[in-house]
């Protein structure tokens, strides 16, 4: 599965460290709304749910977390730990956030203003409808056969 992470440019110098988002040029969308997630208890499990629509860029500015990524057909997983990278989290992905360090700030650009009916939250729920979206991807032959 394909994850898409964006490397962004540090423009820090002897004084510390310095990042900008700007929309439409390393943040691939028109940026509507930005929070921050912070303050997550040890052994809480977040996410666990898809967005019909929404398209939103991932950044721990502080700390980390794992991210898992989920299509349906494929489940993906990483670190978010590095304030240079973002992670591209496109409509119909199943997104779950765990393991979070004491300190973890993990902030979001999303592409629409909060909606709660964008928010899919059943798993079942979310594997129907995603095979409902792309039916010839979840029957097609794996490349090669
Ligand atoms: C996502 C992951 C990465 C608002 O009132 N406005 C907002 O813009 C958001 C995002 C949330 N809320 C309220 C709704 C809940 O009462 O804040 C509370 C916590 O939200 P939620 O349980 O959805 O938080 P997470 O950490 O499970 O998921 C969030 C985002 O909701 C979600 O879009 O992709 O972070």
């Amino acid at each position: 599965m394909n994850i898409n992470l964006v490397q962004l440019q540090r423009h820090g110098d002897e004084r510390g460290g310095l990042i900008a988002l700007e929309e439409n040029k390393n943040v691939p969308f028109n940026v509507k709304r930005v929070y921050y997630l912070f303050d997550t208890k040890s052994g809480v499990r977040r996410g666990l749910h898809a967005h019909r629509s929404l398209r939103q860029l991932v950044i721990a500015v502080r700390g980390s977390c794992h991210f898992v990524l989920d299509n349906g057909q494929q489940r993906a997983e990483l670190i978010l730990n590095d304030p240079a990278q973002g992670l591209l989290v496109e409509p119909m992905m199943w997104r779950e956030m765990y393991d979070f360090s004491e300190d973890c700030v993990l902030m979001v650009l999303a592409d629409q203003l909060y909606d709660p009916a964008d928010y899919i939250r059943d798993y079942d729920g979310f594997l129907q409808l995603s095979r409902a979206r792309a039916p010839e991807a979840s029957l097609a032959p794996e490349a090669g056969e």
